[in-house]
C-alpha cells in the first residue's frame, strides 16, 4: 500500500507487493528456458499419398504472408526441429498420426472402411473412455501433455459429434481457429480428419490455425456456419508444461449450453468408436480450397470477416482521428498471444496509430514464455510503461485468446466492472452500433453493480448471470441484451457471441475520440482519469477487489466451499458481521429467462444492507488443484470518498471475508497469488 501512494494509484500497488508470490510452479516456468518449437514447412501436396487420388486444391491470393509469423513457423533449421521431434510430436506426419486404434493395430491398417466415396475413406478405430473430460467455466483445459496422450482429443471431439444432432454437423459448415499456442497445429489436424469423419461438409480454418475467440464467432455468425471449435486455453500459460484447451461454439456462435457440455462429458464415458477421415495433413499456410470428395477444407484470412464488424461497429473515421493526433499516445500489449495476428492490421493499418504502439505483437507458442492474462500482474510491462510520466495517455492488453481486454489511461487503471459500465453509459453518444442506444444491459454474477446503476439510469433491462459467457447468448438472441460484461476483464457486446477484447479497446477509443474531436492541437485532451472521475461523480463509485489464490490443494478449499454453504443455509437476514447487517445469503442460482434452464451453485454470497457483497466461488477455468476466487464489493456514493484506494476502502469487508470463511485453515494460504 505505501507503493501505491508513492505512484498515485491504489490498486497497482497492491500488484507491485504481490509480484513476487507467484504459484510456485508459474514462478518456475518463468524462468525456465524452452527449447525453441520449431518445424520444417509442410511438404507440398504433390508429395503426398497417392492413395487419395482426387483432390482439388485451389490456391487464393494471400494477403497473410507467412513471413508475419516467423517466430512461430520459420524456416527449418535442423537443429531446432529436433527438439520438437524430441517431445515425440510430428506435426506434418502421416494421417491419423495421434489417433490411436486400441487394439495396438496401426490406424492406417486397421479398422473396417465404415464409408467412403470416391476419394475419402472413413474408418472406424476402437477406443476407450478417458475419465475426467469434463468442461469448466469455459472449455475443456488440461495440461497439454494429458492432450497429447493418445486419443484424449480425439475422443472428445468425437464425442461431442456423438451429442451433436445429426443435421448440426451432417454436410455442415464448421469453423476452425486457435490462439497459436503450441500443440495448436496437431490439433488442427485430428479435428479436420474427425470431423470429415463424421460427415461434416466444410471445415472454414484460419490460416495457421490463427483465429481469435473473437472472430470465430464473427465468423460462424457472417458465413452462416453451423458451428465452430476454438483451440486456446485463453489467459492459462501455453508451452510443453502448460496448458491447452478446447472450445466449442454454436450456429449463433456462443459457446456450447451446459445442456451440450453435460452430454459431451457423458458420451466420453461411454466412447468405444472414433470415426476418422482417411485423407492427409491439410496445408494451413495458405489461403485456399482443398476438396477430397465430399468434404472440403477452406483456409481462410484470420482478419478480413473480424475487421469488416468492426468498421460496421465502429466509426473507424473517428478513431483514426484521434490516434493520428500527435498529441495522443496509445500502447497495445498482444501479449505474444493471438491479438498480435490483429493489431496491426486494425490499430496501424487501418487506424493510423504508430507503428511502435504495438508491443508483443508477435503471435508465439508459448506466448514468449509469459502469462497471457490481461491483468496488473501478468502485463507488467505495459503498467510501467503507463505509470511513467511521459507515458502514453490510453493502454491496452488482451489475452491469449483475445476476448479479454484490459484498459489504462496515464497513471490510471480502469477496473473492468467500471469499464463495462462506463462504456454502457456511453454507447450509444459515441458508437454508430448502438445509435438507437442498447437493448439491455447484463453482467455476471460477481461483477460489481456499477452496470446495474446505468441501467437504472437508462431506464433498460437488467440481468444478472453466472460466471462465464455462455449464459449471454440466449438473453442476446432473444433481442434483450446488448453490451455485457465480467469483472475477469471480460466486456462485449451482441455484434457477436464471445466477449471481445480488440472491441473493447476500440469502444474505449470511440468514447475518447468522441469526447476529444473538437479539441485543437495544443489544447488539454479528455483523459481517461476525465471519463472515469466524471462517472464515478454521476452515479457513484463501487469499489471492487478480487483476491484469487491459485492452485490450492482441491480437498481443502472444496471443505471450504462447504463450510460456507453450511453458514448459508443457517443464516437469517439481520445478523451481524462486524459493523455489517446481513440482508441475504445464498448459493447463486439462475433461471435463464429464455430457455428456462437452471444453472444452481454458481458462487456463495453474503449481501449486507448496505449493498456490499462478499463472493466465493472456485474457478472452473484452472487445470491444476482448485483456485479460491473471493470477490469483495462495497458502494460509496460519497465524491470526497471516491479518490480512496480500493484496498483501503474494502479492508474491512475484505478481513471479514477472510475470517468468516476461514480461508486460512482450509488452504493454509497467507496471501493471495493475484489480487485485482
Ligand atoms: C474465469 C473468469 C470468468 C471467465 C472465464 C473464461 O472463469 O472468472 O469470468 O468467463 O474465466 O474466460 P473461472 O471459472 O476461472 O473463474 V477466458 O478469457 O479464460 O475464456
Ligand atoms: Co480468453
Amino acid at each position: 500500500i505505501s507503493e501505491a501512494s508513492t505512484c498515485g494509484n491504489p490498486t497497482l500497488a497492491i500488484f507491485t507487493s504481490l509480484r513476487s508470490p507467484l504459484p510456485v510452479s508459474l514462478s518456475h516456468s518463468l524462468t525456465h528456458t524452452f527449447p525453441e518449437y520449431r518445424y520444417s514447412p509442410p511438404e507440398p501436396i504433390s508429395a503426398m499419398s497417392s492413395t487419395y487420388a482426387r483432390f482439388d486444391t485451389v490456391f487464393l491470393l494471400s494477403r497473410f504472408a507467412g513471413a508475419k509469423y516467423s517466430p512461430l513457423w520459420p524456416s527449418s533449421s535442423s537443429s531446432s526441429h529436433s527438439s520438437l521431434l524430441s517431445s515425440g510430436i510430428h506435426l506434418r506426419a502421416k494421417p491419423n498420426s495421434r489417433l490411436r486404434s486400441v487394439t495396438g493395430a496401426s490406424s492406417s491398417s486397421s479398422g473396417p472402411i465404415i464409408a467412403g466415396s470416391e476419394s475419402i475413406e472413413i474408418k472406424s478405430l476402437p477406443t476407450k473412455p478417458i475419465e475426467g473430460q469434463k468442461t469448466g467455466t469455459s472449455g475443456l483445459r488440461k495440461k497439454v501433455k494429458v492432450f497429447m496422450q493418445d486419443n484424449y482429443l480425439a475422443n472428445w471431439i468425437q464425442a461431442l459429434f456423438n451429442s451433436l444432432p445429426l443435421e448440426d454437423y451432417k454436410d455442415a459448415t464448421l469453423v476452425l481457429g486457435g490462439d497459436g499456442r503450441y500443440f495448436n497445429k496437431e490439433a488442427s489436424q485430428i479435428i479436420i480428419k474427425i470431423a470429415a469423419g463424421n460427415g461434416v461438409g466444410k471445415i472454414l480454418v484460419g490460416q495457421e490455425g490463427i483465429l481469435s475467440t473473437p472472430a470465430v464467432s464473427a465468423v460462424i455468425r457472417k458465413r452462416k456456419a453451423n458451428g465452430g471449435f476454438i483451440m486456446s486455453a485463453s489467459h492459462n500459460p501455453g508451452g510443453p508444461e502448460y496448458d491447452w484447451g478446447i472450445k466449442f461454439n454454436y450456429s449463433s456462435g456462443q459457446p456450447a449450453p451446459e445442456s451440450i457440455t453435460d452430454k459431451i462429458y457423458g458420451n466420453t464415458l461411454s466412447i468405444s468408436e472414433i470415426k476418422v477421415a482417411e485423407i492427409p495433413d491439410i496445408d494451413l499456410s495458405h489461403v485456399g480450397v482443398t476438396k477430397y470428395g465430399n468434404f472440403s477444407v477452406e483456409v481462410i484470412d484470420p482478419i478480413s470477416d473480424y475487421l469488416e464488424l468492426m468498421e460496421d461497429v465502429f466509426d473507424f473515421d473517428l478513431i483514426r482521428g484521434l490516434l493520428s493526433r500527435s498529441d495522443f499516445g496509445f500502447m497495445f500489449d498482444a501479449m505474444h498471444a493471438v491479438t498480435g495476428a490483429y493489431a496491426k492490421p486494425i490499430f496501424v493499418d487501418n487506424l493510423e496509430a504508430k507503428p511502435d504502439s504495438i508491443s508483443n505483437g508477435v503471435p508465439l507458442e508459448d506466448f514468449g514464455h509469459g502469462h497471457p492474462d490481461p491483468n496488473l500482474t501478468y502485463a507488467k510491462d505495459l503498467v510501467d510503461v503507463m505509470y511513467r510520466d511521459d507515458g502514453p495517455d490510453f493502454g491496452a492488453a488482451s489475452d491469449g485468446d483475445g476476448d479479454r481486454n484490459m484498459v489504462l489511461g496515464n497513471k490510471f487503471f480502469v477496473t473492468p466492472s467500471d469499464s463495462v459500465a462506463i462504456i454502457a453509459a456511453n454507447a450509444q453518444e459515441a458508437i454508430p452500433y448502438f445509435r438507437a442506444g442498447p437493448k439491455g444491459l447484463a453482467r455476471s454474477m460477481p461483477t460489481s453493480g456499477a452496470l446495474d446503476r446505468v441501467a437504472e439510469k437508462l431506464k433498460l433491462p437488467f440481468f444478472e448471470v453466472p460466471t462465464g459467457w455462455k449464459f449471454f447468448g440466449n438473453l442476446m438472441d432473444a433481442g434483450k441484451l446488448s453490451i455485457c460484461g465480467e469483472e475477469s476483464f471480460g466486456t462485449g457486446s451482441d455484434h457477436i457471441r464471445e466477449k471481445d477484447g480488440i472491441w473493447a479497446v476500440l469502444a474505449w477509443l470511440s468514447i475518447l475520440a468522441h469526447r476529444n474531436k473538437d479539441k485543437k492541437p495544443g489544447e488539454k485532451l479528455v483523459s481517461v482519469a476525465d471519463v472515469v472521475n466524471e462517472y464515478w461523480a454521476t452515479y457513484g463509485r463501487n469499489f471492487f477487489s478480487r483476491y484469487d489464490y491459485e492452485e490450492c490443494e482441491s480437498e481443502g478449499a472444496n471443505k471450504m466451499i462447504e463450510y460456507l454453504r453450511d453458514i448459508v443455509a443457517k443464516s437469517k437476514a439481520g445478523e451481524n458481521y462486524g459493523n455489517y447487517v446481513l440482508q441475504f445469503a445464498d448459493d447463486f442460482s439462475y433461471t435463464d429467462p429464455v430457455d428456462g434452464s437452471v444453472a444452481s451453485k454458481q458462487g456463495v454470497r453474503f449481501v449486507f444492507t448496505d449493498g456490499s457483497r462478499i463472493i466465493y466461488r472456485l474457478s472452473g477455468t484452472g487445470s491444476a488443484g482448485a483456485t479460491v476466487r473471493i470477490y469483495i464489493e462495497q458502494f460509496e456514493p460519497d465524491v470526497s470518498k471516491h479518490d480512496v484506494d480500493a484496498q483501503i476502502a474494502l479492508k474491512p469487508l475484505i478481513d471479514l471475508a477472510l475470517s468468516v470463511s476461514k480461508l486460512k485453515e482450509f488452504t493454509g494460504r497467507e496471501k493471495p497469488t493475484v489480487i485485482t
